[in-house]
């Protein structure tokens, strides 16, 4: 396998650990969770002893502020998306060996014992500095908590280190007028301390270890490592003011908590801690011992935490604990074109999904892994998916696959033939199949998953046109002998596919294996020329996969286009409200009801309505600039409008207009005439 230098004897498999506040979409999938799952089911079944690690991340300032915004406790939020994030995952057949979470105990303890350690050893640097601090609710505030005015485009409510609208990041020293946005108070500077990681001094053994020493990782990672390298390391603070997190455990610093960022990745060990004490396996072996290789699977934004923040911390502690092997950090996923975003609700959430395309698991897993962004930023659509189900998995896979059993059982009642009489054009097949064992494997083992699907895809299309060519339908009237032979060795494709195809479509491959009564699914039985015997009996056709139709694709558009419309319509905010009047001034305006008795274009002003309404007394004139928004200005006869009764009469295009019809102008400039709800009588007035 990979790192053909050393041999390792177990693999230690990470994915990074998603915030528990909020579901996980497509993004995270395609990037981390469906690769690293391809990758572990391979390992598996080529026979290594694998450990996989996942669990929630449950610590960080946006849970607190998402806990706030709906009035209940961080630990209610955690409880909730955990468990969400937990079951989605299992449905969709991420095979983790445990699953935890960072708000355990075991992972309290282990956070706190490894921070102790670099604390007592002196691995910290301790430093005091001044912080904004709320003097309403006695606390020092986070950047995501302070707000003010975006010095760039002035817009309010800009965050202490992003401002939403205009997009700059900031920090809060730059912000005008500075104040929590829990108290609205504003804020002072306070000294505090903190623990800082001298990163800086680990810089020669990272430049050794990554730079020089594994040139393999993904240029994507690699260039990452290398440029933070080059821009030279500072230290981190890895301890906050904020009470919600695994509390520092050394005296003086009370009311503070690990950064997120220290105690998550501690959280694969504490994980496998959990794990290992339930099965009452040594924790250390995975931990502490060079013949394990660790593999972090992650997205891009998390490089530097898992190839410089924890290696560091990892090396500080020392005590044996190895470093990963390899990151293969992958890049974004968008959506139909557009940047996935938790907070437009611009995804495909994976719960929604899996409620939606039941028993679809692998349709999802085949199209992230065929689109994953492994190497640049990619896109998911919809219509992609159509395709590659419909062209890919049902007509090359599926098809091919139910030919050949359908078949089997028409001619031998689904009895195995003898694979012998091969002729030379069969033997060319056979080297061609028995090579996709090793070409699928070695690009698992180096990361390149799309490669590997493809492959396999490949070997399906071998299957098919191998059956085209030699037409079995027709030649068992003249030679059926020969299709003896054809029939042997499709089998033969068929089952090596049941086997190749597992890491990637795992349900569909279980599915099959069944279907064709195999028992034995290793890895490297798909070496072999025969894996189905002759006089082995197949079961009957069962459909794999299912063709996904025109509607179903404009009905997940529809949706999307949905939540654009909602965005529009949130991302607009009203005119600022303008100067305070008296209710005396408010009184001058005498606002009636009329009812409109005639309603025409005023000629030559396209702009133009003119109306006559009856407003109790006496008709009026009245014209009004919604031409443009009434096209059919006669079936406004007999509706009710509201008028300003006293505005100073004046002449538009000729016309005398006695007053003025109210509207409400829509953010997209739309003029939408106002009504009473019910009918009133006309000239009745409104205050
Ligand atoms: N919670 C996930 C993220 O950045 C972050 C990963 C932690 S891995 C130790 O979305
Ligand atoms: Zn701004």
């Amino acid at each position: 396998m990979e790192s053909k230098d050393k041999n390792f004897k177990r693999y230690l498999v990470t994915t990074a650990l998603p915030y528990a506040n909020g579901p996980v979409h497509i993004g995270h999938l395609a990037g981390v969770y469906i690769p690293a799952d391809t990758y572990v089911r391979y390992l598996r079944m080529k026979g290594a002893e694998v450990l996989f690690v996942g669990g929630s991340d449950e610590h960080g300032v946006p849970i607190t502020i998402k806990a706030e915004k709906e009035g209940c406790t961080p630990q209610d939020i955690v409880d909730h998306y955990h468990g969400l994030i937990k079951k989605s995952f299992e449905e969709l057949g991420i095979s983790y060996n445990i699953y935890s979470r960072t708000t355990s105990k075991m992972h309290a303890a282990t956070a706190s014992e490894f921070f102790q350690k670099l604390y007592d050893e002196g691995k910290f640097i301790e430093q005091e500095s001044e912080q904004y601090f709320d003097p309403e609710r006695q606390k020092f505030l986070s950047d995501r908590y302070i707000v003010g005015t975006c010095p760039k485009c002035g817009a309010e409510g800009a965050y202490g280190d992003q401002c939403e609208k205009c997009g700059s990041s900031l920090s809060p020293d730059e912000l005008i007028n500075p104040h929590s946005q829990l108290s609205g108070a504003a804020l002072v500077k306070k000294m505090t301390k903190h623990w800082y990681l001298p990163l800086d001094q680990y810089e020669p053994w990272l430049h050794e270890w990554i730079l020089e020493g594994h040139k393999e990782w993904k240029t994507n990672v690699y260039g990452q490592v290398k440029s933070w390298l080059a821009a030279g390391l500072q230290p981190r603070a890895v301890t906050r003011d904020l009470d919600w997190g695994v509390s520092v455990p050394i005296k003086g610093a009370e009311g503070k908590v690990l950064y997120v960022w220290f105690d998550a990745p501690i959280g694969y060990i504490s994980n496998t801690k959990e794990l290992c004490e339930k099965t009452g396996d040594d924790w250390e072996r995975w931990w502490k011992d060079s013949d394990t290789k660790m593999v972090h699977f992650i997205g891009k934004d998390n490089i530097v935490f898992h190839c410089i923040i924890f290696p560091c911390m990892l090396k500080a502690y020392g005590d044996g604990y190895i470093v990963p092997e390899n990151v293969p950090a992958n890049e974004f996923l968008n959506l139909e074109n557009d940047k996935i975003s938790t907070s437009r609700n611009w995804a495909v959430w994976l719960h929604e999904y899996l409620e939606e395309f039941p028993g679809k698991q692998d349709v999802l897993r085949y199209v992230l892994t065929a689109n994953a962004p492994e190497t640049k930023d990619n896109n998911f659509t919809w219509k992609d998916y159509q395709d590659r189900n419909n062209n890919e998995l049902l007509s090359i896979f599926g098809n091919f696959v139910n030919r050949t059993i359908v078949l089997t059982h028409k001619f031998y009642n689904g009895v195995v033939p003898a694979l012998e009489n091969l002729t030379e054009a069969d033997q060319t097949v056979v080297n061609e199949m028995n090579a996709f064992h090793e070409q699928v494997g070695s690009s698992i083992e180096t990361y390149r998953f799309r490669e590997a699907l493809s492959e396999l895809m490949n070997l399906a299309r071998l299957g098919n046109r191998y059956l085209t060519e030699n037409e079995p339908w027709k030649v068992i009237k003249t030679d059926p002998e020969r299709v003896k032979t054809v029939m042997a060795l499709s089998l033969q494709i068929v089952a090596k596919l049941a086997i190749l195809a597992e890491p990637f479509l795992p349900f569909s491959a279980k599915k099959l294996q069944a279907m064709i009564g195999m028992t034995e699914n290793a890895w490297d039985t798909a070496k072999e020329t025969v894996l189905l015997p002759a006089g082995h009996v197949v079961g009957q056709a069962e459909l794999l996969f299912e063709k996904v139709e025109d509607s179903v694709v404009a009905a997940q558009l529809k949706k999307l286009d949905d939540t654009k419309k909602a965005n529009e319509l949130n991302a607009w905010t009203p005119s600022p409200i303008k100067e305070q009047v008296s209710f005396d001034d408010f009184q001058k305006v005498d606002i009636r009801v009329g009812t409109v008795l005639e309603c025409t274009k005023v000629p030559k002003a396209d702009k133009l309505l003119q109306f006559l309404i009856e407003d109790g007394m006496n008709r009026r004139t009245i014209v009004s600039g919604i031409a443009k928004y009434y096209p059919n200005p006669e079936e406004l006869v007999g509706k009710q409008i509201c008028f300003i009764a006293n505005f100073e009469p004046r002449k538009l295009k000729g016309v005398v207009s006695e007053g003025m019809i109210l509207s409400a102008e829509d953010k997209d400039g739309r003029l939408v005439l106002v009504t009473p709800s019910q009918l009133v009588a006309p000239g009745c007035g409104i205050g």
